[in-house]
């Protein structure tokens, strides 16, 4: 298990639209062990493998609160096959954003199909916390990040600063 390198704005791999997988291996397994990891240590409570540079349609969610049991799950070619036509808002954050936090109206409800870690079709009906997760999560797989959600004027502030900083990163490497 490693845990990998997030990839931040304003790179462009984040605005890859990501590949279904064909089958479900130990290779990527293995790899949604590291996701989990990762995303664990980071902390946060979902992570898309664009974040660790790999365009593939995978993520992984722990939306379990401190007090409760670890409860991860891999998400393979998810697909949202129904939302409710209620909304929700919640304050989203991302890891690859990191330190900014905005509220973004999503359905409060969905519906998804995935496959699973062990290769099998799988169905979830989400809300709460998890309906908005999955969301900024498949938004990822195309993608699209949280900030796509809020007005132009606030998202090219972040953009900007987020751009002087990588900027200053990377003239510090030189
Ligand atoms: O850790 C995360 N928290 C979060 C909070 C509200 C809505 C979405 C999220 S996902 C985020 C981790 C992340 O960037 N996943 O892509
Ligand atoms: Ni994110």
């Amino acid at each position: 298990m490693t845990i990998k390198p997030l990839v931040l704005l304003p790179d462009p791999v984040l605005r890859k639209k990501s590949d279904p997988l064909e089958r479900v291996d130990d290779e990527i397994r293995a790899l949604a062990d590291d996701m989990l990891e990762t995303m664990y240590d980071a902390p946060g409570i979902g992570l898309a493998a664009i974040q660790i540079g790999i365009p593939h349609r995978m993520l992984v969610i722990d939306c379990s609160k401190e007090d409760e049991d670890k409860a991860p799950i891999v998400f393979i070619n998810p697909e949202i096959v129904d939302s409710s036509d209620e909304r929700a808002v919640y304050e989203e954050g991302c890891l690859s954003i990191p330190d900014y936090y905005a509220e973004v109206e999503r359905p409060a409800e969905v519906k998804v199909e995935f496959i699973d870690r062990d290769g099998k079709a799988q169905q979830i009906e989400a809300d709460g916390l998890l309906a908005t997760c999955l969301q900024h999560e498949i938004d990822h797989l195309n993608g699209v990040l949280f900030i796509d959600h809020i007005s132009k004027l606030k998202r090219d502030m972040v953009v900007k600063k987020f751009t002087k900083l990588a900027k200053a990163r990377n003239s510090e490497r030189l």
